[in-house]
């Protein structure tokens, strides 16, 4: 049935035999996850005026997986993959509003957290790990913020019936999807703007400060520390001095196609629900705008990156920590007619990751395609935990250490569990629930512009990657559901 993981499984077990060399003493682990960073880091040179000097000083002294690509295409399915090790093809949670412990394939699964708390480690989380509506209070020792967004509407039956009935209408939605294209004519763009105050008005800087206070502290027992960061995440609202940064006549515009769309399937299109909002955004002249404060978010989170690694370099835990960075997926900023992620193409898929620490080369750049399923089995290999068995995921460390061998596990992402896109080092090719195709030569075209898919001199490439897509036979149908009121 899951020809794939059975092939990865095997392939799993014959390269740990490569193990990590793991230090005496367990290292600890630092997990930072930054919520909607496409490709615009410096050092993956996504966009020309981007300013991520943290992110990319980090790159320099660990190993920085260059075409790397997120699980599924939005937070919480992305998250839910990567923590779990399991694609969303296979755990049926391709949604934000589903419950990951639902699934009947994850119902009992250890996640990544939960698999070293069971190893020794103190496990920790700050900020938006898994998505918040359930931070999996059993992954952690501890856990903040603990309370979750749909607690607000306790004792207010009106607003529960509401929610209750927007989460049944947006299941009727996903289950007939792709529908109609969901226009908004007339609909005010908001690109964002300065917010008032300084940094530590901002969410992640509270996130980031209790992280910090965490390193202060001696610790007993190796910890596995996950802080997650809110931006560049909509609403594209930081201090006024990173929007300074960035003004707005001066923004060099990602390369657009008016008439990119033409030459994809109709299933494509309508999946592609926001060109409404493009187009809208365009009229209303908001492009550059959105451009100018998403750049100017991005900087701020590589700040928060900054100022937390600062810490952990004057911290005790200095010499003996991995340290992982990693977007939950990438971002639209105009490619393909979209101000938006969500799509099964590189704007949307590519996202930084990068590993630093003991026993990981120093300024490698790896340029074989990835994805972040694969986090999960690294990490544990890197701090020399015991292969933990039933991972959709591939151990990366051999690839880490000879980032020449040669490395059959393209990168896959699904998009409502049942599209999905393989990456190679060279191509992307998309296969949607209908049959219909699309196909990019990353060696001719960076921006996907001409979809190859119909052209019968590819014939063999496709039948190729074809075999890596996932096989959604058995995925199980997780309903929609509010998260259960915890007191
Ligand atoms: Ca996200
Ligand atoms: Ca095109």
């Amino acid at each position: 049935m899951y020809k794939n993981l059975i092939t990865a499984l095997g392939v799993t077990a014959a390269i740990t035999a490569t193990n990590a060399a793991v230090p005496e003493k367990k290292p600890n682990v630092i997990l930072i996850t930054i919520d909607d960073l496409n490709d615009w880091v410096g050092s993956m040179k996504g966009h020309p005026q981007t300013i991520t000097p943290n992110i990319d000083a980090l790159a320099k002294r660990g190993v920085l997986f260059s075409n790397a690509h997120c699980p599924a295409t939005i937070c919480g399915p992305s998250r839910t993959a990567m923590l779990f090790g399991i694609r969303s093809s296979r755990s049926g949670i391709y949604s934000n509003n589903q419950n990951m412990r639902d699934s009947p394939v994850l119902k009992n699964a250890v996640t990544m957290p939960q698999y070293f708390k069971n190893n020794g480690y103190n496990t920790q989380m700050y900020g938006k790990v898994f998505d918040l509506v359930d931070p999996d209070p059993r992954s952690w020792n501890s856990f903040w913020p603990s309370k979750d967004r749909w607690r607000k509407l306790k004792g207010n039956p009106e607003k529960i019936k509401q929610a209750i009935a927007r989460v049944k209408q947006k299941q009727a939605n996903y289950k007939n999807w792709p529908g109609p294209p969901v226009m908004t004519p007339g609909k005010k763009i908001h690109a964002g703007s300065p917010a008032k105050g300084g940094d530590e008005t901002m969410f992640d800087f509270k996130t980031v400060s209790m992280a910090e206070k965490y390193l202060a502290k001696k610790h007993n027992k190796p910890f596995f520390l996950a802080v997650g960061i809110y931006k560049p995440h909509s609403g594209w609202s930081v201090p006024k001095k990173y929007h300074d940064k960035f003004p707005v006549d001066k923004i060099i515009m990602p390369p657009i196609k008016e008439d990119d769309l033409d030459d994809v399937p109709p299933i494509s299109r309508q999946l592609t629900y926001t060109e409404g909002l493009y187009k809208q955004a365009k009229k209303q002249g908001k492009i550059k705008k959105s451009v100018a404060n998403y750049l100017a978010c991005i900087n701020f989170a590589d700040t928060m990156v900054g100022k937390l690694l600062k810490s952990l370099q004057q911290s005790r835990y200095a010499d003996n920590t991995v340290i992982i960075v990693w977007g939950d997926n990438g971002y639209h900023l105009g490619s393909k007619k979209r101000i938006h992620k969500g799509t099964l193409w590189e704007r949307s898929t590519r996202i930084p990751l990068i590993f630093a620490g003991p026993g990981i080369p120093k300024g490698e750049v790896i340029k074989q395609a990835v994805d972040s399923v694969n986090i999960y089995p690294t990490v544990a290999n890197l701090c020399g935990l015991k292969e933990k068995k039933g991972l959709d995921g591939i151990n990366m460390v051999p690839l880490m250490k000879n980032p020449q061998m040669k490395w059959d596990y393209p990168a896959i992402t699904s998009q409502l569990g049942k599209h999905h896109a393989v990456r190679s080092n060279r191509y992307r090719y998309i296969r949607y629930s209908d049959g219909s195709e699309e196909l990019y030569d990353h060696s001719k075209d960076p921006n996907e512009w001409n979809n190859l898919a119909g052209n019968t001199q590819y014939a063999a490439i496709k039948k190729k990657l074809r075999k890596y897509i996932p096989s959604t036979k058995n995925m199980p149908d997780v309903a929609f559901a509010l998260p259960k009121l915890k007191k």
